[in-house]
């Protein structure tokens, strides 16, 4: 968006701001929990166009939040058309499309590295006929993670499965069409204990470069070690023109799935700060949610997560570059490492709420919510049926 020291009036960060999209997950609407449990909440939607009559209340409030993300089979529906009619009909849009090929028994030794061919042929046409949801709604991009891996040392082997994997990635790469992107996910472990086929963004990066330029690298915040520098990931990836987006959540220990910007706001103004310094604040990058809310109510706990991205994105933005590039220039240390923290410690709340007003939305996003009566609307509607919910 910016070079790095091209000084930014507010008028350019609070349109920056104004243009930055977040999508949401369809799933983050849904029941969901750990292994011990899953707390059922009143009002959850029972269908995928229920979920989406959700996010459009996230969008209503929000104002930047226009794209939901689909998981296949949960979102499954008989017309896909219809779904994204629904979208339309709400001022949404499908986001991106998430395959699933980890909830099935065949896939107990992997999906597309599995050992039988019979299983990776049929995970590949899992994929294959998640290109064909994306044609019938309009989506532009292809998300894959892959639990696939091993539990034990010896119990298959590493290299070949690689070679599987590439074979599978190569064939729904080539079914891919115009304008369609296929993004990467890493995860370092779970469910395989072990060793997992795409632990890591060297890995993803090493397929999607022999793959071609449609195939980019998915950064979830949750997926890394302990420690883990992902603002420098995410600075080599935009480098290399292979970050296709995020799949933003909180963690604490491993792959909590909380609020994105709930644990570690500072981590999150890292990150965003490099992606503002790589030119990764276009369309080109997208900033999906994937999280869960287990405890809380789910709308509002989005909606406190777009809020949160948009806080990092707006402290990011009021980064001074001169100042930075002089300081570093100059290799005066602390006075380049003050410039980040000051704009991490500037409160850009009443920006945020500027920038909503001159937009026509109430300036407290979360506060609209709550005086909108869906809440009660939703749980005194939604009687009958069954909930949708992880699995579903
Ligand atoms: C895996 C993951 C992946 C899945 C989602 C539900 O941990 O992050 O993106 O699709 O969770
Ligand atoms: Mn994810
Ligand atoms: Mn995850």
């Amino acid at each position: 968006m910016t070079s790095k020291d091209e000084p930014r009036s507010r008028e350019a960060v609070k349109a920056a701001l104004g243009a930055q999209t977040v999508e949401t997950p369809s799933w983050a609407y849904a029941n969901s929990g750990t292994r011990f449990k899953v707390f059922a909440q009143p009002g959850v939607p029972r269908t995928p166009f229920e979920k989406l009559d959700d996010a459009a209340r996230v969008h209503a409030h929000t104002g930047v939040a226009p794209a939901v993300a689909l998981h296949i089979p949960w979102d499954r529906v008989d017309d896909y058309g219809e779904l994204a009619a629904h979208a339309a009909k709400l001022g949404l849009r499908i986001g991106t499309v998430n395959a699933n090929v980890f909830q099935d028994d065949d896939y107990r030794l992997g999906s597309v590295t599995n050992p039988d061919p019979a299983v990776r042929r049929k995970a590949v046409r899992h994929l294959l006929d998640c290109v064909e949801i994306m044609e019938a709604t309009g989506s532009r991009d292809l998300k894959l993670w892959f639990s696939d891996g091993t539990n034990y040392p010896g119990q298959d082997d590493l290299r070949t499965r690689q070679d599987r994997l590439a074979e599978a990635l190569r064939t729904v790469y080539d079914r891919l069409g115009d304008g369609h992107r296929m993004l990467l996910e890493y995860k370092l472990f779970e469910p395989a204990f072990y060793a997992t086929d795409v632990p890591d963004w060297g890995t993803a990066y090493a397929h999607c470069l022999q793959l071609g330029p449609k195939a980019r690298v998915v950064v979830d915040t949750g997926h890394h070690a302990p420690g883990t520098n992902i603002e420098f990931i995410v600075a080599s990836l935009l480098r290399a023109e292979r970050l296709g987006g995020f799949d933003l959540n909180s963690r604490f220990y491993a792959d909590d799935d909380l609020m994105a910007g709930a644990a570690d706001p500072f981590q999150l103004f890292r990150i965003m700060y490099e992606v503002v310094r790589g030119g990764g604040l276009t369309p080109d990058v997208a900033f999906m949610l994937d999280q869960c809310h287990n405890i809380e109510p789910k709308i509002p706990a989005i909606i406190r997560s777009v809020m949160n991205v948009q806080e990092a994105t707006a402290k990011a933005l009021l980064v001074d570059p001169e100042a930075l590039a002089h300081a570093q220039r100059t290799g005066d240390v602390l006075a380049a490492n003050g410039v980040l923290m000051d704009a991490f410690n500037t409160d850009v709340r009443p920006l945020l709420a500027e920038v909503r007003e001159e937009a026509g939305l109430d300036p407290d996003p979360m506060a609209a919510y709550r005086r909108s009566g869906w809440a009660e609307r939703i749980v005194s509607e939604r009687i009958g049926g069954e909930q949708a919910g992880w699995g579903a």
